[in-house]
């Protein structure tokens, strides 16, 4: 199994003026949350990621639209997750090598992470991410 895992939300609906997702650290979020973001703007069919963070945990929560998350782990596991309900979130664990492909034009994804942002925590060169992983071929 893939190092992520899609998280279901509470939302309060059940009256017509909209609802409300409320998330917590160390609640329905396993980790601390130390940064949020949020990509915007982003044309249909472009790719974004291409990389696995060392330590950094991430809850990824496409708020509107659509986006598809392809995940691949140390171990070679791969699986692809869409991303349309802004009700789940998928956890995105640590050494998971994910590119997000904007389904809809419209879509943002709102981003809950466990730690400040560090660009020495990125690995940004696939041929890295396959050295550093365990994975026996
Ligand atoms: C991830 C996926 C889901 C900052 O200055 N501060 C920040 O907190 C972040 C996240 C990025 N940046 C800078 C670094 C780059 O110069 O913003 C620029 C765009 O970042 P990047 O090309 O890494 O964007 P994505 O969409 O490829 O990846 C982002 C996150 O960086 C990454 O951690 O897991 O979203």
């Amino acid at each position: 199994m893939v190092n992520c895992e899609v998280i279901d939300f509470k939302a309060n609906k059940g009256n017509n003026i909209g609802y409300l997702v409320a998330i917590e650290g160390n609640n329905q979020i396993k980790f601390d949350i130390k940064r949020v973001y949020y990509i915007l703007e982003t044309p249909k069919s472009a790719v974004r990621g291409f990389h696995a963070h060392r330590e950094l945990l991430q809850v990824l929560i496409c708020i509107r639209g659509s986006i598809a998350v392809d995940c691949e782990d140390i171990n070679g596991n791969i699986k692809r997750y869409i991303l349309g309900d802004p009700t789940q979130g998928l956890f995105v664990g640590k050494m998971v090598w994910h590119t997000m492909e904007w389904l809809s034009e419209d879509a943002v994804l709102f981003v809950l992470a466990s730690d400040f942002y560090n660009e020495d925590d990125y690995i940004r060169q696939y041929d890295k991410f396959i050295t550093l992983s365990e994975r026996r071929t």
